[in-house]
């Protein structure tokens, strides 16, 4: 479908078009769309753009990513349709791996969504294929863990799902980042670092921070993560989600 360009909600019917396709090509599972419009309805609530907190939050997660030794990103079907590029983008300015996670786990998914990830640069996708770890507690797909990637980092980037793996991955004393439009999500509840904006801001904003934020001190990175709060953070997005922007 053509979207026009005058259309006044062009950019979020764009968005949406994108999960669309993904789920045509096969690499979004079918309740990526019921996922995606529950996204849209909480990011009506916050006016479609980064809430201050929110920045905070990104700003604190950069920080983390910058600071940890082993540093991976974890991509499902949404993330690939939203922000592929730009997960590989902040992927290579802070040195993280790249590995596929996905609850409507198929080999199919699994490898379309390597692809793209490799299309765009990525050498080493992690997760895909057999030999992986599980995580404990976790009966679905989502207990997979790469031996050389999620098991073993220390800090962990997940985009739209829910919390039991955030949970169990926060029990590992990992510090997991999230990013989740919902702030009352188990997923964001249990993450060390909440970002409760949309992804297709939260990613960009984070390869820019990134570029800033490289060449701070190791002091300096440290207390931007110690000032950070994450019960404030979110109790300041629900406020703000509360009140109206
Ligand atoms: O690709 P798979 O198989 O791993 O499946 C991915 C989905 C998204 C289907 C799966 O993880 C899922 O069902 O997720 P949930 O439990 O619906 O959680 C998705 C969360 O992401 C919800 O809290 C949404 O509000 C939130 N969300 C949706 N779109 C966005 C978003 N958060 C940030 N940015 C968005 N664009």
């Amino acid at each position: 479908m053509k979207i026009p360009e005058s259309h006044p909600r062009y950019e979020s019917l764009m968005y949406r078009q994108r999960i669309v396709e993904g789920l045509r090509k096969g690499y979004v599972a079918e309740a990526g769309l019921i996922a995606h419009g529950r996204g849209e309805a909480f990011d009506y609530l916050l006016g479609e753009r980064t809430a201050e907190s929110a920045y905070d939050a990104e700003r604190a997660a950069v920080a983390a990513i910058l600071l940890s030794n082993k540093p991976v990103f974890s991509v499902n079907g949404n993330t690939a349709a939203l922000v592929a590029a730009e997960i590989v983008s902040l992927a290579k300015v802070t040195g993280a791996g790249i590995e596929v996670n996905l609850f409507h786990r198929t080999d199919e998914r699994e490898k379309l969504i390597e692809e793209i990830l490799k299309e765009l640069g990525t050498e080493e996708v992690l997760g895909v294929g057999e030999g992986m770890e599980i995580l404990p507690h976790i009966e679905s797909a989502r207990a997979r863990a790469d031996p050389g990637g999620i098991w073993v980092a220390d800090t962990v980037l997940v985009c739209l799902e829910d919390g039991d793996r955030t949970e169990a991955l926060v029990k590992m004393n990992k510090c997991v980042v999230s990013v989740d439009l919902n702030p009352l999500s188990r997923t964001s509840q249990y993450a060390s670092i909440p970002v409760v904006d949309n992804v297709v801001r939260a990613v960009p904003n984070m390869i820019e921070l990134a570029g800033e934020m490289l060449s701070w001190s190791e002091g300096k990175l440290r207390k931007t993560l110690t000032d950070f709060n994450e019960e404030e953070c979110l109790e300041r997005m629900i406020s703000l989600m509360r009140k109206g922007f």
